[in-house]
């Protein structure tokens, strides 16, 4: 499997969820201004729609959006329980924790990075992602994760867009639970990995 990323963007999420089901992967950088890889071929090739993450298959099928992406890792390791098992209300929870993500806190977040962004605009976005984060913040009092008492890929995917905090001036020091839980899953040995295989800490 070769997964299509650019540092620190959305597809740190299948990234994590990959070392932590122990897959045999590589990557491949994208630049998204050019849509070039890092190999020069051409990312629209890969992906029309010239996003990451793609995911590339052995067989040459390429899997895009990052949601999905991450439940196909976790059925096809489900050893490593990154989603628990469909049909129980786990399982549904886990979802609407990735659509939590997905739409109330990658969707106000993302357009943050763009250079056109109004200061009225990014006011009332980062207003909007202030009261899901007062939310989220008691959601994680007294929790380890998000759901039950193991990692799933919907942390994996928290970490990753709560991570775009440090690029966009958002101080996470008013949420001390969102604080302590960035701390625990950035520690884990896939989410360090992660950030270093990406070149976003030291190698
Ligand atoms: N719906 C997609 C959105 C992916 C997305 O927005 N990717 C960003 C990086 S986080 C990107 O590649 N943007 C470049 C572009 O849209 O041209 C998903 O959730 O996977």
């Amino acid at each position: 499997m070769k997964l299509f990323y650019a540092p620190a963007a959305c597809s740190l999420s299948p990234h994590i969820a990959l070392r932590e089901a122990g897959a045999k992967f590589t990557l491949e950088k994208v630049d998204l201004q050019t849509k070039k890889t890092e190999a020069d071929s051409d990312f629209l090739g890969v992906n029309p729609k010239g996003y990451v993450p793609a995911l590339q298959l052995d067989g040459g099928e390429v899997l895009t959006e990052g949601t999905m992406i991450v439940q196909y890792i976790a059925d096809l390791f489900p050893k490593s329980q990154l989603v628990p098992a469909a049909g129980t209300p786990g399982h549904y929870k886990l979802l609407e924790w990735l659509g939590f993500i997905s739409c109330e806190l990658q969707r106000n977040l993302s357009p943050m990075f763009n250079p056109a962004l109004t200061p009225e605009l990014k006011e009332s976005l980062m207003a909007v992602v202030a009261k899901r984060l007062d939310w989220l913040a008691a959601q994680l009092e007294g929790k380890t994760y998000l759901v039950g008492d193991r990692f799933t890929v919907a942390d994996g995917y928290l970490f990753t867009i709560l991570n775009w905090s440090n690029f966009v001036g958002l101080g996470l020091s008013p949420w001390k639970t969102i604080q302590e839980y960035m701390a625990r899953i950035g520690s884990r040995p896939s989410v360090v990995a992660a950030l270093k295989a990406e070149g976003l800490t030291p190698a």
